[in-house]
């Protein structure tokens, strides 16, 4: 399976700020788990980060042309904001699965409605990076 991992905003400032939220790794270092779960179970990964919301769009749209068969998506902010990103997800008509790495339900109620979980199977939340490990295996047993 060709599984896609999109970032949003900011988590491309992972490790730098906000330790106590986030924790201390990087993206790059998130990359690298994801990278050797993906090989574990046979699947081929490709990673996009952007802080624009119409690149993330476009990149879901290229890559669905492209044969991509699944999304990991963490959008940041734009998750409880983006009908655009939502309706992307939804045209592409694949398996998503949404990780948030803090508790969004604990944390600011601007935070606890995620507006692209709605296109997606499931959405894990408050899992730290394992979370990411938790979206594989999902996306596994289909
Ligand atoms: O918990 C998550 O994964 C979030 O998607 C992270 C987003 C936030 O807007 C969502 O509500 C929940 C923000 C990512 C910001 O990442 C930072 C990294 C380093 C320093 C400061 C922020």
């Amino acid at each position: 399976m060709k599984i896609a991992i999109l970032h949003g905003p900011n988590l491309d400032r992972l490790g730098q700020r906000q330790p106590e939220v986030y924790g201390s790794a990087t993206l790059k270092d998130l990359e690298k788990l994801i990278r050797a779960e993906a090989k574990r179970l046979g699947f081929t990964v490709v990673f996009f980060q952007s802080a624009h919301e119409g690149a993330l769009v476009d990149k879901i749209h290229e890559l669905t042309d492209r044969g991509i068969e699944a999304f990991i998506v963490n959008f940041g902010a734009y998750s409880h904001t983006s009908i655009a990103l939502r309706d992307a997800l939804a045209s592409a008509d694949l398996p998503a699965v949404e990780v948030h790495i803090s508790d969004i339900k604990q944390r600011e109620k601007f935070r606890h409605h995620s507006m692209t979980a709605g296109a997606c199977i499931a959405m894990i939340s408050g899992k730290g990076f394992p979370g990411y490990i938790e979206a594989l295996r999902i996306l596994s047993r289909l």
